[in-house]
Parts: C-alpha cells; sequence; structure tokens
C-alpha cells in the first residue's frame, strides 16, 4: 500500500460546480445514478482526470450523454474528458447488506446508513473523494421504506420517494443517507436571526423514550453556539439519527448527524451520568462542527486537527460553561495522560499534523483530537479572550467556504494580534510530551524559577527545537495566602529564569494551573508542599493535581520500595473529603486514585520497568488503607451524599452520587458489600445501579447481581454492554483471560457489532493487571479476536491494536509474549491496509 505525504498535495484537476444523486435502495444491489459537473479547475497543475471508486460496478459511464468505457486505475478510474465544462453520468451497483466495515453505505437493524469520513465516499460511486472538492449535493431516494432522509432541505416527497437539497458546498465525506423504519423525537430551535429550524432525532421505535436530553443538549448547543462564536445555524432542519452498528462515536455529516446510538439515547434507567455527560458533548461536538468542518473545512486529511481540535476545543469550553470549569479541566487532562500522553510514549507518536499516512483512519488519534485541542488552548492564552475572539471572527470571514490548512488558521492569529507564531507552529510538526524541569531559590526577597524544557525522541524525529510553552504559575505565602496571582510565563528557550521581587518569605509555587500546556511537569516536590497546595491553593486544577503528585508518589514508594501507605496521604485526603466548601464533584475527583496504567506510565518514564502486578498489588493495599483509615468518613458521606427526588442528570446531583460511589467503592471493601448490595436492589437509576454492581464484582460478590441485572436487561443492548465491558475490565488479574473468553462464548457476544466488541475486548486491554497477566493468555487471547475481526471490520480491529502501544515498556518477557502475536498478527495473509499500517508501526 502506498504512503500518501503531505508534501506531495496537488490540487484535483477540475471543480464540482453541481452533484445530483439517485439512490435506488435494495440491500444486496443498490443502484446509484450519480450526475455530476466538472469544470476544470483554475487552480490545477494538469494531470489525468481521476476518480476514486472502490468495490463498485460499473453499469454503464457518459460523458455529456455520450458512453464512455473509464480506464481502471489504482483506488479508481482515469477517463479522457473534453477540455471546457462537462457532465459525467455512471450508474454503479454496491451491496450495502454485506458491507460489514461500516463504511460507506451499508445496514444496520434493517436500516439503511452511510459514514464516509474519511473515505468512504468512494464506496458508493466514482467521485474526486478528496476534502478539498467541494459542491453543493441534490439527492433522489428510492425505497418502499417510511423515513428517506439525506442532507440540506427537503425538497419534495412521494410514495417510495424523497428528495434532498443541500445549498452549501461540501466535501463528499460529509454525504448522508439514512432510510429506514423510524420514529422522531421533534421540537424547534429559532436562531438569533429568526430562521426557524425544525429538529429531530430518528430512532427506532422501542428508544423513543431516550431522545430528550440529547434533545435538550442539541438546542443548549445551538445557543451557546451563537452566544459565545456567534455562529448560527444555516438549514431548515436538523437532524440526528441513532445508529446500533457504528464505528465511533457519531459523525457530523451536513444536517443529518449519525450517531452511535450510544452517543445519543439515555435514560435515567438505562444511562449513568458519566454517559449523559459524553453525550452532551458528543451532540454539542457534532453540532458545532456545522461551522467548524463544514463550512471551512480541511484542505487534505493531514489538516484534520484543524476541524477535530478545535471542534473539542470548543466541546470542552461548553461543557465548562454547562457544568464545571474545574471538574471538566480535571476530567479532560485525566483523559489527555491517559490516551495522548501514552499515545506519545510510543511507537505510535506522531505530530498533532502527521506528515504521511497509509490508511488516514489510523489518524483519528488522542493527538489529533486531544493534543490538537491543548494547542488551541495554548494560543488563546498566550494571545488572551479578546485576541482569540478577534481571531476566530477573522477566521469565519475569511475563510468560509475554504477547504482550509493551519497555514490558514495560525494567518488569521497572526493578523488578528500581530503576534509571530512561526515558533509557535512548532507544536503542529514536533511530536512527543515535553518535559519540564524546575529549579527554585530565594534569595533577599526575590524568587527565582528556572524552567527548562526538553523533548525526547519519537519515531522519525530524533532532535527536538524549543516551544513556546505558556506556563501559568501563582505564588503562594507559607501562611497559605495567595501572594502573586496567575501570571503566564512564557517559556520559549531551552532554559530560562523568571523571577517575582518583593516577597517577604519564600513562598511556595504553584506551577502549570489549569494545566497551561500539554507538558509533564518535573518536579521534586516533598509531601507535605504537596499536602500545602493541595489544602490551599486557589487554583482548582493545580488543588487537585497536588493530591494526585502525592498519591503518586506514595503509590510509587510502594510499588518500588515496598514502603507502606503513607499516613500524609491519608490525613490529607481526609481534609479533602470531609471539605464542604468543596464541590462533591471535586472532593470525588480527589479521592480517585492514579490508574494502573498511569502508574506504568511514570515508572517507566522514570526509567524502571513497570511490574503490572505489583502496581496492581500497591493500589489495592492503598484502597483498603484508604478505606480503614477514613471509614467513618467516608461511611458519613456516603450517607449525606445520597440525592433525594427524581433522578436529574445535571452537574449537581451526578456530583453527590460521584462522591458517594467513591465512598461506596472503598466501603465495599470492609463491609462485605453489605451497603452495595443494597444499593443494587433499591437504585432507581443506571448511576446508582451499576456503580453498585462495580463494587460487587470489585469484591467478588457480584454472581446474583449479575444475573439479575442481565435478566432485567437483556432486551437492551447498550445495557447489555455495560454488563460485558464491567465483567471485563474488572476480572481479578488471573483469571482475566478465562473470564473473557466466557464472555466470548455468551449468546449475547455479538462481535460484529462495534460496541459489543470494544465492551468486552477494549474491557480486557483496559484491565491492566489482567491484561499483562505473565502467562501471556490476554495478548492472545485479543490477537486471536483481532483476527477474527480484521477482515469484517477493519477500522474497529485497527484501533483496538492500541493496546499493544506502549509494549516495549514491559520486561522482555512480556515483550517476547507480545512480539510474538503481533508478528502472528502481521502474517495473517489477507490483513487489511489499517491493520497493517498499525501493527506495522507498533512493531517499530
Ligand atoms: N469526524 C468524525 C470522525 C470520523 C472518523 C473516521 N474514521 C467524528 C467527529 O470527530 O466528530
Ligand atoms: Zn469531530
Amino acid at each position: 500500500p502506498r504512503t500518501i505525504h503531505l508534501a506531495d498535495y496537488t490540487p484535483f484537476t477540475h471543480v464540482v460546480e453541481q452533484v445530483h444523486l439517485t439512490f435506488r435502495l435494495a440491500p444486496g444491489a443498490t443502484r446509484v445514478i450519480s450526475k455530476i459537473a466538472f469544470a476544470p479547475n483554475p487552480d490545477s497543475k494538469g494531470g489525468a482526470f481521476f476518480l476514486h471508486g472502490e468495490d463498485l460496478k460499473l453499469i454503464h459511464a457518459r460523458i455529456d450523454g455520450e458512453s464512455v468505457i473509464p480506464n481502471a486505475a489504482e483506488g479508481g478510474i482515469t477517463c479522457d474528458v473534453p477540455e471546457g465544462p462537462f457532465t459525467w453520468e455512471a450508474e454503479v451497483e454496491i451491496s450495502p447488506q454485506t458491507n460489514t466495515a461500516l463504511e460507506g453505505l451499508y445496514m444496520s437493524n434493517g436500516m439503511y446508513c452511510t459514514q464516509c469520513e474519511a473515505e468512504g465516499f468512494r464506496k458508493i460511486t466514482f467521485y474526486p473523494d478528496r476534502p478539498d472538492v467541494m459542491a453543493p449535493f441534490d439527492v433522489r431516494i428510492e425505497g418502499e421504506l417510511p423515513v428517506l432522509l439525506s442532507n440540506g432541505n427537503p425538497a419534495a416527497r412521494g410514495d417510495g420517494w424523497a428528495e434532498w437539497s443541500d445549498p452549501w458546498p461540501k466535501p463528499a465525506y460529509l454525504f448522508a443517507l439514512v432510510a429506514g423504519d423510524l420514529v422522531n423525537h421533534p421540537d424547534r430551535f429559532t436562531t438569533r436571526s429568526g430562521r426557524d429550524v425544525e429538529l429531530n432525532i430518528w430512532v427506532r421505535e422501542p428508544d423513543l423514550g431516550k431522545c430528550a436530553f440529547g434533545m435538550d443538549a442539541l438546542k443548549r448547543s445551538m445557543k451557546w453556539d451563537e452566544e459565545v462564536y456567534g455562529r448560527e445555524y444555516d438549514l431548515d432542519i436538523f437532524n440526528i439519527v441513532a445508529v446500533d452498528d457504528f464505528n465511533m462515536g457519531a459523525m457530523e455529516n451536513k444536517g443529518l448527524n449519525i450517531f452511535n446510538s450510544s452517543a445519543v439515547l439515555a435514560s435515567p434507567e438505562t444511562a449513568t451520568d458519566a454517559n449523559f455527560e459524553r453525550i452532551e458533548s458528543i451532540i454539542a461536538h457534532e453540532y458545532f462542527h456545522n461551522w467548524t468542518g463544514n463550512r471551512i473545512t480541511c484542505r487534505d486529511w493531514f489538516q484534520l486537527c484543524l476541524k477535530e481540535g478545535l471542534t473539542v476545543f470548543r466541546d470542552q469550553q461548553f461543557s465548562g460553561d454547562e457544568r464545571s470549569h474545574a471538574v471538566q479541566r480535571i476530567n479532560d487532562v485525566l483523559a489527555l495522560r491517559a490516551r495522548q500522553f501514552r499515545e506519545d510514549n510510543g511507537p505510535l507518536a506522531h505530530p498533532v499534523r502527521p506528515e504521511s499516512f497509509v490508511e488516514i483512519n489510523n489518524f483519528y488519534t488522542a493527538t489529533v483530537y486531544e493534543k490538537g485541542a491543548e494547542v488551541i488552548g495554548m494560543l488563546k492564552r498566550l494571545v488572551g479572550d479578546e485576541g482569540y475572539s478577534k481571531a476566530l471572527d477573522l477566521y469565519f470571514s475569511r475563510h468560509d467556504g475554504d477547504a482550509a490548512t493551519i497555514e490558514d488558521w495560525l494567518k488569521v492569529f497572526e493578523d488578528a494580534t500581530g503576534r509571530d507564531l512561526s515558533q509557535f507552529k512548532r507544536w503542529y510538526s514536533q511530536a512527543g510530551t515535553p518535559r519540564i524541569a524546575v529549579q527554585e531559590s530565594f534569595d533577599n526577597g526575590t524568587y527565582t524559577l528556572t524552567l527548562s524544557q526538553s523533548t525526547p525522541p519519537t519515531p522519525g524525529q530524533p532532535d527536538k527545537e524549543p516551544l513556546v510553552i505558556p506556563v501559568a504559575v501563582g505564588l503562594l505565602s507559607p501562611n497559605g495566602d495567595e501572594v502573586v496571582p496567575t501570571r503566564v510565563l512564557e517559556l520559549t528557550e531551552a532554559e530560562q529564569s523568571f523571577t517575582f521581587d518583593g516577597l517577604s518569605a519564600k513562598p511556595v509555587a504553584s506551577i502549570l494551573r489549569s494545566f497551561s500546556a500539554p507538558v509533564v511537569l518535573e518536579r521534586d516536590q516533598s509531601a507535605s508542599e504537596r499536602a500545602f497546595l493541595l489544602a490551599h491553593d486557589t487554583d482548582p486544577f493545580n488543588k487537585w493535581e497536588a493530591g494526585r503528585a502525592l498519591a503518586k508518589d506514595v503509590l510509587i514508594r510502594m510499588i518500588t520500595e515496598g514502603a507502606a501507605p503513607d499516613p500524609a496521604l491519608l490525613t490529607a485526603l481526609e481534609n479533602v473529603a470531609r471539605d464542604e466548601t468543596l464541590d462533591p464533584a471535586f472532593r470525588a475527583l480527589a479521592l480517585g486514585l492514579p490508574g494502573q496504567d498511569d502508574l506504568a506510565q511514570t515508572l517507566y518514564q522514570s526509567g524502571r520497568t513497570p511490574d503490572p502486578l505489583a502496581i496492581y498489588d500497591a493500589v489495592q493495599q492503598l484502597r483498603k488503607a484508604i478505606a480503614e483509615q477514613l471509614g467513618t468518613t467516608l461511611s458519613d458521606l456516603y450517607d449525606d451524599m445520597a440525592v433525594h427526588g427524581p433522578y436529574r442528570p445535571d452537574a449537581g446531583d451526578a456530583g453527590q452520587r460521584a462522591l458517594r460511589q467513591a465512598a461506596l467503592g472503598f466501603l465495599s471493601l470492609l463491609d462485605g458489600g453489605v451497603r452495595a448490595q443494597s444499593q443494587y436492589e433499591t437504585a432507581d437509576n443506571m448511576t446508582e445501579q451499576l456503580g453498585a454492581l462495580a463494587c460487587l464484582l470489585d469484591i467478588g460478590k457480584a454472581e446474583t447481581a449479575l444475573a439479575a441485572f442481565r435478566h432485567q436487561w437483556q432486551e437492551d443492548r447498550l445495557v447489555m454492554d455495560k454488563w460485558f465491558g464491567l465483567q471485563s475490565g474488572l476480572a481479578a488479574p488471573a483469571k482475566a483471560a478465562a473470564a473473557v473468553h466466557r464472555l466470548t462464548e455468551d449468546p449475547g457476544f455479538d462481535w460484529k457489532n462495534p460496541n459489543r466488541f470494544r465492551a468486552v475486548m477494549g474491557g480486557l486491554a483496559m484491565n491492566a493487571a489482567g491484561f499483562h497477566d505473565p502467562s501471556g493468555a490476554s495478548y492472545a487471547l485479543l490477537t486471536d479476536w483481532l483476527i477474527l475481526l480484521d477482515p469484517v471490520n477493519p477500522q474497529t480491529t485497527a484501533r483496538m491494536l492500541t493496546a499493544f502501544e506502549t509494549w516495549k515498556h514491559y520486561d522482555a518477557d512480556r515483550q517476547g509474549l507480545i512480539r510474538e502475536n503481533l508478528e502472528r498478527l502481521a502474517a495473517t495473509p489477507g490483513l487489511s491496509r489499517d491493520s497493517s499500517e498499525m501493527v506495522g508501526r507498533i512493531l517499530g
């Protein structure tokens, strides 16, 4: 397979003035009739006329009404074409029913649906399937199904057919079609300039009761984008459809967003607080793409972060505004460290704007999305809120209707603020997580902070240059008062000193407030200083971070030196847990211990080989110690945090439930599961029911509850995903492979459904000690299933291979076992392009 390079970009030979598509739907043989108006592209550098096309049976093709026979070429066709404008017509046959890859036009539970990003449209018809070719689309759908949907506004409909017209030029990856026996949850929204928009969430009939929250989130998103970014919706209708078989969360197709049902359907009985929160953010994310992605799209797929980083940044801002900024930031950083730092620290590390790829679907990564969003957060901090909004206004006015680049994006910031961003641009091209080392001195009222930065080598990038790093710093006096409020230091050199004068005593510095840059802060700090910051820092992120760092230090000493749980940590945690001035959601986060994978990463970074079982044991030991030491506090919290009245998914109630659940997790280690069992029996919402089940599983007392849960929920796919995922994620280390193997033999294990496959296999991969069982049984089990899934669904297979991305961090025996499995997979005949690229990169 060919490697595509950013440096090789050339514009398409033609422009598309109009697309007309007719679909004659039939499961095994759908006809797609296209009529496309092409004209020469004045910016073209010449070359043959080429259309992408994959797995298409060509029935006939015509140019200006005359039959033509195109020439087969790699990934499509070429054809001799007239010199001026011309009309291309083609009829092709495709088979949605046998399309298990879930890319292009496929079927899910009897309904037709599409997924075209990144390069799925070429499986629907011959077309220049590249994001810089934008055109208005008219679509006619013929099929005996009650609901027939496509992009844009409805144009006409009759018995067995419907026509749609999308006036906004768009790239083919935003095309969508849905046809099925669906019902809608309707609503309306009036935009700020008075456009009356029809809103619908389309679902299968039994799911109609699970749409209200998603609809509310949609309306709040629409309003927020008007208020905060001045962006209005631009069609008369906005449709969302829930689909059970979907490779990712959701897709922002113009006017017709298609969602994994797990990312839109929710009711108190079936969805957890975490599900509600995720749904709200994904609805917002896809809606926000209407401007950042659709109206302004990407010139080529190397620019993916242009739409994804920005849209993630926007959805994070939205969630912060709707809920709590502090809690949002902590959760975003937790996710960044768990996924992006992990990626940056191994063979899959790549820049926010990659420079080459084999399969673009492999680059929808935490680096492009989450680090891409962090880069925008840094930019905003550097130019200030006002500079940011001026730059964004300029971006929208200058580039509306364009397929733009990162250069275009940075230029609007330079033009709007006068700032030179040439050094800042390295954030887009340099991979790896920078480390910042800290040195401090205090002399005669002056505090000097010396920061030095370095970025470790990553594949293909042995040497790194200094970046522009905004480091937000505040100083506290020894009595806990803030003496210097937050100041943003701009670190641009390899090493730089910053001074603060006029201090009466040596301050305690709070560094990297709000996590102002995606870096690892290397700071040796005493337990007492960390506890001091946990108690006194005015920056909520750093307050939490101090507790986290303290817990990490303690756990690392327990793992490497066999130390006992440090009483200083237990006291500090108890103080936070009891502090009623703190938001319960924050306290719940403060009681959360570092994850086992996070500890493994930290050990590896400090030059030690992580032993997953030792990590597991230390975490268990610390949990036990916390439970014993904080027993009364936790039991009071468990009682006090009970939420009374009907379930509401808002941040306040959810925060109380989170704190109560944190308490229950510890208490169950002592009470034999009495509280959890009774909570399981009386819960009237999924958050508390599942929370109780998790505690029972954790202490090995879940047998009855698991059976009851299954009996109650066997008809609900999304709830049963939780049942599978929890068992695989919480299986005891030595028994994990066997437990997961049993789950795969369950008649409910529908492995071709990505949600179910991910629940079971993703659960195993996240069960760190179970996955890394020294026997290698889990590695082999996962590999067997990936080999089976690859020909069916390459995208989901390739994504799951990231379970192995940290393999070089472990000991020689584990590395040997993993290598064996990866090589076995690599040697599989006919392995997909997706998986071969991934396994090749992972093996290095
Ligand atoms: N843009 C889509 C992701 C498409 C993934 C293709 N493999 C969803 C999103 O980021 O909003
Ligand atoms: Zn997105």
